[in-house]
């Protein structure tokens, strides 16, 4: 039951984008709410709050159309305020969406020199990275996408993803970096429809590459939900595959446009399962949290945003121990598993072939059990809702 002690430790690897926290609120129907929070306030509130680490893409931190003395000024802050507050960089990424010279995708723009530029700005993204200890890099195609497929063919901007991947495993490779790829999908927006719709798309693709061994996926629980699919099992495709690389907690109500909603606040029953599954399984990598607080807040509601994340992810992390350990769930689970082996099925030889063409199965018995999964669901039920 309760022990009550949510409180986020390094250990926990929860991290937040700069952008996060750092979210103003604007909206495509309304203005900036809050005022600028620079990356090292940032960096200050996240080691307040107890997270473990801190993301970017290049222009969160670096502005655009900074200069080279600028941009190693902001770098040194930026790194010594990371030291100060005992947060990490563990992934870094690149912006490929937000400047207008994106407006037709970055790597899959019809322009050559589009397409130049997007290469070299991801390298120096890299080389960004690097500078702050990132060994992770996401790539985020936001713009990569159509609004009428009259501009090209799609197998082409296939195609052209393919290249640009390709490239960018060979220059981490001759730069000496030790970096994952991370590929994260979405189905829609800001494009009205986005090549890589979702991670099995990019499971896909990442097989066709040179160097698959460089290059997993990012999955994000209101990606994955506004294409109407099961998060966790996303996750555990990728996860299987040895391709889950860095993750992304949000929320997300199915149907509407990306809401970025604090983690577990929307379908707290999907957010259980996954959280389970990542403790289950062990996996190691950051929780990184993208997402943001309501347009209603000011930076007191950002903080306890920021601390809700991680506050329920403990939550969960703790009940899915609870229901692990719980007596009537496991004798449930003993019996599922009598009955459904263990997962791995039969490996083919032609004898075992001809025995089971031969074989006499009692359709009508198999078929006549109850399986006890409203039980089970149920006690899932009283665990997460705190009667149990
Ligand atoms: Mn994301």
């Amino acid at each position: 039951m309760s022990q009550g002690n949510y409180t986020p430790r390094r250990e926990h690897k929860f991290t937040f984008g700069l952008w996060t926290v750092g979210n103003r609120g604007r909206d495509p129907f309304g203005d900036a709410v809050r005022p600028t929070l620079t990356p090292v306030e940032a960096v200050r509130m996240l080691g307040e709050l107890g997270a473990y680490g801190v993301n970017f893409h290049d222009n969160d931190l670096v502005p655009i159309d900074a200069s080279p003395q600028d941009r190693d000024r902001i770098v040194n802050e930026f790194r010594s305020a990371c030291e100060e507050n005992g947060i990490a960089v563990p992934m870094a990424t690149v912006n490929l969406f937000y400047d207008p010279v994106f407006r037709d995708g970055a790597f899959t723009a019809n322009d050559k020199s589009v397409r130049a530029y997007a290469l070299q700005k991801t390298m120096r993204a890299m080389d960004l990275g690097v500078e702050c200890g990132a060994k992770i890099f996401v790539l985020w195609g936001g713009r990569e996408g159509v609004e009428t497929d009259g501009c090209r063919r799609p197998d082409e901007a296939v195609k052209r993803l393919r290249e640009a991947l390709n490239y960018l495993c060979e220059y981490s490779l001759d730069q000496k970096y030790v970096y994952k790829f991370a590929l994260e999908a979405k189905p829609n927006e800001p494009r009205a429809d986005i090549y890589m719709p979702t991670t099995g798309a990019y499971l896909a693709l990442i097989a066709t590459l040179d160097r698959p061994e460089m290059v997993g996926v990012n999955p994000e629980v209101a990606h994955e939900h506004m294409a109407g699919l099961n998060m966790t099992h996303s996750v555990a495709q990728a996860w299987e595959a040895g391709k889950l690389f860095h993750i992304d907690l949000n929320d997300q109500i199915p149907g509407r446009y990306d809401q970025d909603l604090r983690f577990g606040s929307a379908n707290p029953k999907a957010a259980f399962w996954l959280v389970k599954f990542l403790e289950d399984v062990g996996y190691s990598g950051p929780r990184h949290f993208d997402a943001h607080a309501y347009r209603t807040e000011d930076y007191d509601g950002v903080k306890e945003f920021a601390s809700g994340c991680m506050r329920t992810y403990l939550i969960f992390k703790e009940k899915s121990e609870q229901w692990n350990a719980d007596p009537e769930i496991k004798a449930l689970l003993a019996e599922i598993s009598e009955t459904s082996g263990d997962g791995r099925g039969t490996k083919f030889n032609s004898q075992h072939a001809s025995e089971l063409l031969s074989a006499n199965f009692d359709r009508a018995g198999l078929a006549a059990r109850g399986l006890k999964y409203e039980r089970l669901d149920q006690l899932t039920m009283d665990i997460l809702l705190g009667v149990r």
